[in-house]
């Protein structure tokens, strides 16, 4: 038996694979950084007997509730990812599965790899509404890409997306492949009109040195871009200090940043109503998205998230905290399950990459019933 994680997003430790039934793996931490939970390694055995894997150190991973009721992902294709039984006693990831192929992938959720990313822009820019733009480079020299959909027009509202700060939040760029092939999909009427009616930036990977890397949380300096939105630096937080930038030249009107929740199993978004300049409009906004979001799909619901922040004590270092101060604009971080919608529990899959992909689908669908209101 060989277990490897020398790939794209790979992060695993063998501490000893001398038995199958007793299987010790532990967690690599993200670079310089205590954090850690993302985990993606390769079991090539041709014995296919029950083999019991045993993640040593996840009682001391970054979100312990976590592993409560989570299951973790396999797929022999790399394609099709399905739930394997998976158990935590507080401190041990115990992953309990027979193979029926030589060689299986398990992984923490449905891995984005960086490929994928590039395919992903590029086959965009195939489309004449959108422009792949670079606005940089990385601390690993990859770009910093944001593709424009539509054309800017005065008046016209200026809609960003931005994704997978969080590099292990891998359904976050799942989300945004399934928003972008519907925006730029010509026969879909409402993609169409919305196009007609605004201007997008969309940034599908914020974070891609931490993706290839196999981090949860951080870039390839250990920093989490997610703090970083009040004073990024080249330095420290490229990516961040790039679409910052990007945002103060277009303007924004609304902002989504998509994000994965280890623990809450359930999609939710978390507002802005901590910042200063909150006010019943910006209220009225988010009412609006979230209500029409829950008419659109029963996978969205309004009753479980984060603790709603106090009136002026919003942190913004936090993305869409600092983008709805800066532009006093509707800006939502939007959360999906690494476990399950407990509301329409699927227990072949979970959660999957295809439920964030239709998500990103009716997130188009709720924008476009919004889009008036914005200005
Ligand atoms: C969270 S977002 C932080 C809380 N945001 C709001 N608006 N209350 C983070 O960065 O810790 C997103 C995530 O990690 O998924
Ligand atoms: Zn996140």
């Amino acid at each position: 038996m060989h277990i490897s994680s020398q790939f794209d997003s790979g992060n695993i430790d063998v501490i000893d694979a001398s038995n199958t039934q007793d299987i010790k793996l532990a967690i690599k931490k993200d670079n310089n950084s205590d954090f850690y939970q993302w985990f993606h390694f390769n079991v090539h055995n041709n014995e296919h007997t029950e083999h019991v894997f045993h993640i040593t150190n996840a009682g001391q991973a970054a979100y312990v509730e976590g592993w409560q009721n989570y299951q973790a992902v396999a797929s022999y294709d790399r394609e099709h990812w399905f739930r394997v039984p998976t158990s935590f006693d507080g401190q041990n990831l115990t992953i309990t599965f027979t193979p029926e192929c030589d060689s299986t992938y398990f992984a923490y959720f449905a891995p984005y790899s960086y490929e994928r990313h590039l395919s992903l822009l590029h086959n965009a820019q195939l489309s004449e509404s959108c422009q792949l733009q670079v606005l940089g480079q990385t601390l690993d020299g990859r770009d910093i890409s944001v593709l424009k959909v539509g054309e800017e027009v005065e008046g016209k509202p200026v809609i960003w997306l931005t994704a997978r700060q969080h590099p292990g939040e891998t359904m976050a760029e799942w989300f945004m492949e399934g928003f972008i092939d519907r925006l730029l999909d010509v026969d879909d009427g409402t993609a169409v009109s919305l196009l007609n009616s605004a201007v997008f930036y969309l940034v599908p990977n914020m974070n891609p040195d931490g993706s290839v890397r196999g981090h949860l949380r951080t870039n390839a300096a250990g920093v989490n871009l997610n703090r970083e939105w009040e004073n990024p630096t080249m330095e420290q937080s490229p990516e961040v200090y790039l679409v910052r930038e990007k945002m103060l030249s277009t303007g924004v009107d609304m902002h989504l940043d998509i994000h994965g929740d280890e623990a809450l199993p359930f999609n939710f978004v978390a507002g802005c109503e901590g910042i200063p300049s909150y006010d019943k409009r910006l209220e009225a906004l988010e009412n609006a998205f979230k209500n029409i979001l829950l008419a659109i799909t029963p996978e969205f619901q309004d009753d479980k998230g984060y603790d709603k922040d106090a009136p002026g004590q919003a942190n913004l270092t936090v993305g869409s905290n600092w983008v709805g101060e800066q532009f006093n604009c509707l800006a939502y971080t939007l959360e999906m399950p690494f476990k399950d919608n407990l509301l329409l529990p699927d227990v072949d899959v979970g959660w999957s990459d295809n439920r964030s992909r239709n998500l990103g689908r009716d997130v188009l669908t709720a924008i476009y019933h919004l889009v008036d209101d914005l200005r």
